[in-house]
């Protein structure tokens, strides 16, 4: 079915006596009860354990009521995906909690543990939720890159066009001050995207203020020039009306040059505060007095709030005139906390209802006291019975949200052959050779990089899979019979997702790609490589695509001062710590190739596992001297994150664990270190982080109770490092952060001697910066005397 087509599937049910603007009004008042009071309940009526603040946004709910409506109870189709505005999670559990999907004690949770989360959550919700949200921005662009997602999944065959949706935000004003905003718009208008609606809650409030005025003609015009259509819902039909009768034109103007604050001000002063303003600024305007006296105060300020997003049949109209496939931004103008005693004021943002102000919005909407939770109370039987009929017959209410996605068997993967190789280079050929192999698995990987394609390695991927392009595009260098190492043309059936040098734009992309199996059911395995350092530019959106359980493998090289002449500006120091501290994402820094191969296929497998997660490779361009196996004993170990190298002798004193890179240090060293230290042991360590993860999970499982409780088995680093007497020293070594391995001491209580990078690289070739930042053979040596001195 086209976007057209099932545009008038969902048309209004016949059966209803109710139109369906006053279905929506009615819900409309139902969302901004039952968020009012669910906020209100965590904050004031359920027993506090700690004397925190609990909160939560009723004013920033309260502008949102009649949008999410009108969005989800006439707007959604039945293949759509929403992205809901942080601040408004109570309002989808609402929506959920009348649908019967969500439960009470979930709502009376909220906030609480094991309850509703503050904020849309995909994977802590009970509720199904499309896209997590709360770094604000990143919830609106990743729509963007689902979009993208599922246009790939059609070009590819994996998604009949029948089922396609529209990605749909749902967004706070204040979002549109985040650059990642604008970065996903940029690359969106490259991409030719479509099928996204972007619905902004224009409060004209963030957290601190009053927005400023000066932006406010210039979004238009930001997001035409990216090829979206802008439709504007300023006005309600009360104040269209009004505007048509004698003397409200002068009223239309004066609200089209009214200033952001002075409007939120007479907001929250009301009736009597607009018509002495538009009384004194109309002054001498003909029939304008006339108009102002045809209404009470109070009809005053109804008319003054009947803004477009706060009319269910413009914002119907609105969505109704946009159901082809062109991205859409709707700017509707809303009151921040509209219809509560707070509304306009500045300071709303976390604004709480004291308990008289909800007992007067509750006998406002004519509920009676204890029935708060009562889903359908304050409606007669029979609106309640319609209106519960009204929602069940949307689209959206027969929706499966969740998709399952059959698993992409994983083959072996054969180690790059070759005496000296860097794990960069051979993350490269290892693709290629997926690519060539035609193996089922070579057509679900998707590769994408923010133009560090070719120096990461994945050029020759790209020349045998092509990028990705809904249109052709032609190589014209290779038309022309220029040479050129890169044969890349675009097509439908291309690969490679090339994005513009945003990293943001990298994680978005990964987590939408990464997310291809419960959005659209169909299993993908992106990887996208990006330069170590510039993850920090990223660093939020790979937390976002993490916290809601995206899976992906993330490739970043070069890493570390092994960089050389690149300089600090390029070098990575923090990057370890960063791959140990992240949920969600295991880190390996193999320091050989057939190591990588080994982590490769894992990674792969643990993309897909239920219990599974994403991976990070840090890598680097250093060829190294690969060593001769003798057996495959270190393969187990190496996926476990570690191995002895070499194994420690009976009663050694001191063992050297290194990660990555410096491994021919770490062999020099040995080498003059074993006749003065006999049995000297080399523990590899792949994975600090997973070795870590071992070590705290199984100290956690001896108090958390469960199977193992009585005698968990010793995490892998344990079981390493029983190979060591508990006085022996431990020298660790790697190309960063030395807090990465420092706490190997700590397993058993061993002294350490930790090298590693903590201050600013520079330009240099390895002996000078390897000899600068203490990471050569003599700096090891040292280590190891220090260990022995003390
Ligand atoms: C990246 C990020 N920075 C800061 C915040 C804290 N914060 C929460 S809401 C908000 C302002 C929201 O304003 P707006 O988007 O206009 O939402 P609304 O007015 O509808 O509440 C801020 C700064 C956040 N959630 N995410
Ligand atoms: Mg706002």
């Amino acid at each position: 079915m086209t976007v057209a087509a099932f545009s008038r599937q969902i048309q209004p049910p016949e059966y209803s006596a109710i139109a369906v603007p006053a279905m929506i009004d009615m819900l409309d008042s139902r969302l901004r009860w039952l968020s009012a009071w669910t906020i209100h309940n965590a904050n004031h009526l359920r027993p506090s354990r700690d004397g925190l603040k609990v909160g939560g946004h009723q004013a920033s709910c309260a502008s949102m009521t009649t949008l999410m409506a009108a969005l989800y109870f006439h707007g959604l189709g039945p293949n759509d995906k929403v992205a809901v505005k942080p601040h408004a999670g109570p309002l989808l559990h609402a929506i959920h909690y009348l649908l019967g999907n969500q439960t009470l004690d979930q709502l009376q949770r909220f906030r609480g543990f094991g309850g509703a989360q503050s904020y849309p959550s995909r994977t802590k919700d009970r509720i199904p939720v499309d896209f997590s949200t709360g770094s604000v921005g990143l919830g609106v662009a990743v729509t963007l890159f689902a979009s993208l997602v599922q246009d790939y999944l059609i070009a590819h065959g994996e998604l009949d066009h029948s089922s396609a949706g529209r990605m749909v935000a749902l967004m706070g004003d204040a979002e549109l001050d985040e650059g990642n905003i604008y970065e996903a718009l940029i690359e969106g208008y490259k991409h030719d995207i479509r099928n996204c609606w972007w619905i902004v809650d224009y409060n004209r409030q963030s957290l601190d203020a009053t927005t400023a005025d000066r932006m406010f003609n210039r979004f238009d015009d930001i997001f035409r020039t990216c090829g979206w259509r802008v439709l504007t819902l300023k006005h309600g039909k009360l104040q269209k009306q009004a505007f048509a009768e004698s003397g409200g034109q002068h009223l239309e103007h004066w609200i089209d040059s009214c200033p952001n604050v002075d409007y939120a001000a007479l907001t929250y002063q009301g009736g009597a505060a607009w018509r002495a303003r538009l009384q004194a600024d109309l002054a001498g305007a003909p029939g304008a007095h006339a108009f102002l006296a045809r209404r009470d105060d109070e009809q005053l300020a109804q008319l003054m709030t009947n803004l477009g997003g706060h009319c269910a049949e413009t914002i119907m109209e609105a969505f109704d005139s946009a159901r082809d496939d062109v991205p859409t931004m709707f700017i509707t103008y809303t009151i921040k906390g509209y219809g509560l005693p707070f509304a306009g004021h500045k300071d709303n943002h976390s604004g709480l209802m004291n308990p008289s102000q909800i007992a007067a919005l509750r006998q406002s909407l004519n509920i009676a006291e204890g029935q708060e939770w009562q889903p359908w109370a304050g409606l007669g039987d029979n609106a309640a019975a319609e209106l519960q009929a009204f929602m069940h017959a949307s689209p959206f209410a027969a929706t499966r949200r969740n998709r399952q996605a059959a698993m992409v068997p994983v083959p072996p993967i054969p180690a790059p052959q070759g005496a000296e190789q860097s794990t960069q280079a051979a993350f490269g050929k290892i693709l290629l050779d997926i690519a060539k192999s035609g193996h089922p698995i070579a057509s679900r990987i998707v590769t994408t990089s923010p133009d560090v394609t070719v120096s990461t390695n994945l050029g020759a991927w790209v020349n045998q899979r092509g990028l990705f392009r809904r249109q052709e595009l032609k190589d014209v260098f290779a038309g022309a019979k220029i040479p050129s190492a890169q044969k890349w043309f675009g097509h439908g059936a291309g690969q490679h997702i090339e994005l513009g040098i945003a990293e943001h734009n990298l994680f978005l992309a990964l987590t939408a790609l990464g997310l291809a199996a419960p959005l659209f059911g169909t299993r993908l395995l992106p990887v996208g490589t990006v330069y170590d350092p510039f993850i920090a530019r990223g660093l939020d959106v790979l937390n976002y695509g993490c916290y809601q359980n995206a899976r992906f493998l993330l490739v970043a090289t070069p890493s570390g001062v092994t960089l050389g002449p690149e300089g600090g500006a390029h070098q990575s120091i923090n990057t370890p710590l960063i791959g140990i501290g992240q949920p969600g994402l295991t880190y390996f820094e193999p320091a050989y190739v057939d190591e990588l191969a080994a982590i490769m296929r894992w990674s792969f497998e643990h993309l897909q596992a239920p219990d599974g997660g994403s991976v990070y490779l840090r890598l680097t361009t250093r060829a190294l001297q690969q060593v001769e196996r003798e057996d495959d004993d270190w393969a187990v170990g190496a996926l476990k994150g570690g191995y002895w190298l070499k194994k420690p002798g009976h009663g050694v004193k001191a063992a050297i664990a290194f990660t990555g890179a410096i491994a021919p240090e770490v062999l020099a060293a040995w080498d003059a270190l074993i006749e003065d230290v006999p049995g000297l042991g080399v523990l590899n360590v792949t994975s600090p982080d997973l070795l870590h993860r071992g070590w705290s999970d199984r100290r956690a499982r001896r108090w958390k109770g469960g199977e193992a409780a009585h005698d968990p088995a010793p995490s892998h680093v344990e079981a390493l490092l029983a190979a060591l007497p508990v006085d022996a020293g431990l020298i660790t070594v790697l190309d960063g952060s030395p807090a990465s391995l420092s706490w190997l001491g700590g397993v058993r209580g061993q002294r350490v001697s930790p090298l590693g990078v903590d201050r600013f690289g520079q330009t240099g070739d390895l002996p000078g910066l390897y000899g600068e930042y203490r990471l050569d053979k003599d700096a090891i040596i040292d280590a190891a005397s220090e260990l022995f001195l003390d």
